[in-house]
């Protein structure tokens, strides 16, 4: 077996972090070209590292729920074996255990810069605009893939979608591309694929399968299934 899982928010939704596009979400407050774009940021650099530092300091007061601790489980059982990628920026799976995480829209862990052009953990909120702790220079920005903006590991995830037996979507609503694209690239490379959502995603007619419900009860049933067989 080799798998690909790619979650979205609804994995973290347990724990008690806002999706997208559920009532109450993310963008609920904030129209995504407003908060999630370059040029959101030129535009208006305060409301936006405001928007992120919030999302950041939210993080300490949530915890991983079960589903991401299936799927350390899952990694520690299949190794290589398992490619998890996440569009998620929090950091649940890795406190959930799981030590290989394709952030493939960013994590709010770091901060990039735009002048030296490397990464570094955040300290303090990026909204008092705090130095670069590589370069110095006070160009700071959150470490996220805005819209327009080019994913990270695009290859790494697709060779492993070419070579996947199977192929597992995990609480996203299938709205956002490439993401939203891997289910297709999966099934014509001949793996199984399986959504576990809450509710039919925008994809849901690419899976072989769907199991409708709260992750955090799916999937680690799911993960007991597949480690029992
Ligand atoms: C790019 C980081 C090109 C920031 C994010 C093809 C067709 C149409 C449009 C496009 C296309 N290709 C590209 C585009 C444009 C665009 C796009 O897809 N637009 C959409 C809106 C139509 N894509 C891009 O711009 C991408 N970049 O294409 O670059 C390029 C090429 C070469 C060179 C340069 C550039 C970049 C997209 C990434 C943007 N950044 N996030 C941040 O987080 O603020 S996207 C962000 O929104 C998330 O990361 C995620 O990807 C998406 C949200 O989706 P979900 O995670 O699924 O969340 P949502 O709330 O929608 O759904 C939650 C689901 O969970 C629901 O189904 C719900 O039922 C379920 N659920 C809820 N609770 C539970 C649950 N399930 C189980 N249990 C529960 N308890």
């Amino acid at each position: 077996m080799r798998i690909v899982v790619l979650t979205g928010a609804g994995i973290s939704a347990e724990s008690g972090v806002p999706t997208f596009r559920d009532a109450d979400g993310l963008w609920e407050g904030h129209r995504v070209e407003d908060v999630a774009t370059p040029q959101a940021f030129a535009w208006q650099p305060d409301v936006v590292q405001a928007f992120y530092d919030t999302r950041r300091a939210a993080l300490d007061a949530v915890d991983p729920n079960p589903a991401h601790r299936a799927l350390a489980r899952l990694e520690q059982a299949l190794g290589k074996d398992l490619l998890l990628v996440t569009q998620n920026i929090d950091d649940l799976h890795e406190r959930g255990g799981s030590t290989d995480v394709v952030h493939m829209h960013g994590s709010l862990r770091t901060a990039l810069c735009t002048t030296c052009h490397q990464r570094s953990p955040v300290a303090e909120p990026l909204l008092a605009d705090p130095p670069c702790p590589r370069c110095g220079h006070r160009t700071l920005r959150p470490d996220v893939v805005w819209f327009g903006e080019l994913p990270h590991e695009m290859d790494r995830i697709h060779d492993a979608l070419a070579e996947a037996t199977h192929f597992v979507s995990i609480g996203t609503s299938g709205a956002v591309y490439p993401a939203a694209g891997f289910v297709q690239v999966a099934r014509s490379a001949g793996a199984h694929t399986l959504e576990l959502n809450l509710k039919p995603s925008e994809g849901t007619g690419y899976f072989h399968e769907a199991r409708h419900g709260f992750a955090g009860e799916l999937v680690p049933r799911w993960v007991d299934e597949l480690l029992d067989r």
